[in-house]
């Protein structure tokens, strides 16, 4: 997974942290029928990827129900959130085993590997 975080918070145009950095991301996923993936690990960078925290689910589920994911930028206090998402994801996502959303304000992309099995 990969993503790439606005250079300020749209909300209130002000930089994420107070110091200036990168906001520090994590992205929670959670996918139909399936277990809830843990957090992801937190990255500070404005284009934070990750190894883990995606999905194991079968294609038919991913195609029965959206997917749901929020980002956000942990603080000491108040974590910031960047974005929630509903997502149905589509058999053409499947096919292409990979799910990209580009979006304005906070988010400006979000790149998930689709790792889905087949039922028997
Ligand atoms: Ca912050
Ligand atoms: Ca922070």
């Amino acid at each position: 997974m990969r993503a790439t975080i606005a250079p300020q918070d749209p909300a209130d145009n002000s930089d994420w942290d107070v110091d200036g950095s990168p906001p520090d991301v994590v992205i929670k996923l959670s996918c139909p029928n399936a277990q809830p993936a843990p957090p992801s690990e937190e990255v500070e960078s404005f284009t934070p990827a990750w190894t883990q925290g995606a999905c194991d689910v079968l294609s038919t589920d991913l195609l029965s129900a959206p997917i749901q994911f929020s980002v956000i930028d942990v603080d000491a206090l108040f974590d910031d959130p960047i974005v929630s998402v509903q997502y149905q994801v589509t058999r053409a996502d499947i096919d292409r085993g990979v799910m990209e959303f580009t979006g304005s304000g906070a988010l400006r992309s979000v790149a998930f590997q689709l790792t889905t099995y087949y039922a028997e």
